[in-house]
């Protein structure tokens, strides 16, 4: 791995980095080999909000869950202690809190895409401290439906959202796709063990799975800065417009 304080001044400019063989085979292998073990033995026992299909009929097209260190010991000691934790320390540049695990899967054919957006969104926080990371479970790449970042986003603010139908990402850029948007954006294919990690502004996305026959796995983890403060004006805001749109659909 490059030298720590090379990184860090590359996630500052860019609003990303991606980190090649992050974790070993062997740890991968272990997170894998854990995740199946939660999805036959945990998800049965998890709220159904938490866990997320393409398709409810068909237990094959899991395709996210949500909160996992909550319900699984192994998974709590992955957010809270660890590789990952420390690295979201020396990026916030502050103590940190493992908000959530997750769990990214598009099965083949049938996952949906990303849409764009900004996780900083869905956070509300004032300031916007926040981390996320995404580590590759299985080769991801423009088939299966790997990350794509908009490089620098991170530094010219919250674009405006609205609803998406996608279970697991209600909301998008409205207005994605501008030049400067397509001008910046690159994409991430990724092996086992790679991580990415992203600024809770820096706008991303995925485009569907394409493949007849492989699923794209990955983890998920968010961290806040200590710092990070809920913003309760924004939250109410979110939650009326949230309602209206609601209505406004049934
Ligand atoms: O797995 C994906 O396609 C995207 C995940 C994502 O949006 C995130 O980790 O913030």
């Amino acid at each position: 791995m490059k030298d720590k304080n090379v990184i860090k001044e590359d996630f500052q400019k860019d609003g990303y980095v991606f980190l090649p063989g992050f974790l070993s085979e062997y740890e991968v292998e272990k997170i894998r080999q854990n995740f199946n073990r939660v999805i036959d033995e945990i998800v049965p026992t998890m709220p159904s909000n938490l866990v997320m299909y393409e398709d409810k009929e068909n237990p094959s097209t899991l395709k996210q869950l949500i909160d996992i260190h909550a319900y699984d010991p192994f998974f709590e000691d992955i957010l809270t202690n660890s590789k990952f934790k420390d690295l979201a320390e020396l990026f916030l540049e502050e103590r940190v809190i493992g908000k959530t695990l997750e769990y990214f899967n598009k099965p083949p054919l049938v996952g949906k895409p990303t849409p764009p957006h900004q996780d900083g969104y869905y956070f509300m926080l004032n300031p916007s401290v926040a981390i996320t990371m995404w580590m590759a479970l299985e080769p991801a790449d423009d088939e299966n439906g790997c990350v794509k970042y908009v490089k620098g986003s991170h530094a010219k603010g919250m674009r405006l959202h609205g609803r998406t139908k996608i279970l697991g990402f209600s909301q998008e850029i409205t207005d994605f796709g501008t030049d400067d948007d397509m001008a910046n954006e690159v994409s991430f294919p990724a092996n086992p063990g790679d991580l990415l990690v992203h600024h809770s502004l820096t706008i991303h996305r995925a485009d569907g799975n394409t493949s007849i026959s492989r699923s794209r796995k990955a983890l998920g983890l968010i961290y806040f800065g200590e710092s990070a403060k809920e913003d309760v004006k924004a939250k109410v805001a979110y939650q009326k417009k949230l309602q209206e749109e609601r209505f406004s659909e049934s």
